[in-house]
């Protein structure tokens, strides 16, 4: 007998949450638009964070550490600095993405490079954590940077997606994955649909950056959703329906995000990330004392927060 594979199950996944993002203030001057990650919504396996930032100059954020998981910078608009304390240092421009590894620790900054030379520029993106399993999270630091023109797109009936992880169509991005991601930016013409594969058992959200549409079940015009929405997603399904059925004429902009639930305690203390108390003890112990990864934060300062005056 043939078992029911994944692909022909062909359920659909319906939106069980919806949350819009309101501003809050963070780092330096900076708003972001927190989904995952705030109080109602406080991790959905492997998701920590989803943040839609915005900074204009003098703003950003300075030095800070991470461990225990990755951070995944998608920019919108504009263009990021980052620098770290191993000499890593780089320009995430408009439409490119910085997917790092912070494994066992990081001390990096991260702020608009128009800086100080007069110009305002509105810089906006999107930060995603993702969680590390125990195996990985103390990992040795590493980056995949792709700019906007290597980014991998398709375009078919209306619909324009931007392979950031996973694949599309037999369309494969190059970002290799440690915890098994989909990250998919969708651009729908006024009246195209898209009906997407997410596999079977793996947690899945939408969150919306422009226009208006309808998510889960196009025929029965469900779950109607606008910008800095974040819908989560329900289980039982292998595929997402959405349509952008507006009158309005515009085009609906969206990130479809699908991760493997890693199932492992979760003990956060801010940016560091760990399974237990003890690891999280041993971690600010290890940032204090520049030990365990740490070692080259002990005489580093980012060039981008000394020339704001920060230190
Ligand atoms: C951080 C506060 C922060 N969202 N989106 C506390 F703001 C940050 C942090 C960011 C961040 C950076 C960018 Cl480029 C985009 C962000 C939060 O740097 F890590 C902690 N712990
Ligand atoms: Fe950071």
């Amino acid at each position: 007998m043939m078992p029911i594979s994944e692909e022909a199950s062909g359920k659909k996944r319906l939106v069980v949450k919806k949350l819009f993002a309101r501003q809050q203030h963070e780092g330096f001057g900076a708003v972001v638009r927190r989904s995952i990650g705030r109080f109602e919504l406080r991790y959905f396996d492997p998701f920590l964070v989803l943040d839609e930032f915005s900074v204009t100059a003098p703003a950003g954020f300075p030095d800070h550490p991470h461990r225990g998981f990755e951070t995944v910078t998608y920019m919108l608009e504009g263009e990021i600095l980052h620098e770290d304390c191993e000499g890593h240092k780089g320009v995430i421009r408009e439409g490119g993405l910085q997917w790092m590894t912070a494994g066992n620790g990081i001390v990096h900054s991260e702020m608009p490079s128009s800086n100080g030379n007069g110009t305002t520029t509105h810089n906006k993106g999107l930060q995603l954590w993702i969680n590390l399993s125990s195996k990985h999270k103390l990992v040795l630091p590493s980056y995949q940077e792709i700019e906007s023109k290597d980014i991998a797109e398709a375009e078919k009936d209306g619909v324009r997606v931007r392979i950031i992880a996973g694949e599309w169509n037999g369309v494969k991005s190059k970002i290799c994955t440690r915890t098994p991601t989909m990250y998919l930016d969708f651009t729908l013409s006024p009246g195209s649909k898209i009906s997407q594969h997410i596999p079977l058992h793996w947690n899945a959200f939408v969150y919306v950056l422009q226009g208006h549409g309808h998510f889960g079940d196009a025929r029965s015009q469900h779950s109607p959703a606008s910008a800095h929405h974040m819908l989560i997603l329900g289980l039982g399904g292998d595929r997402l329906e959405a349509w952008n059925g507006s009158d309005s004429g515009l085009p609906l902009r969206f990130i479809l995000v699908s991760g493997e639930p890693i199932g492992e305690p979760v003990v956060q203390f801010g940016p560091f990330v760990m399974n237990t108390q003890e690891e999280i003890d041993q971690t600010i112990d290890d940032f204090e004392n520049f030990t365990n990864g740490f070692e080259k934060a002990r005489h580093w300062k980012s060039q981008a927060a000394s020339d704001l005056g920060l230190f």
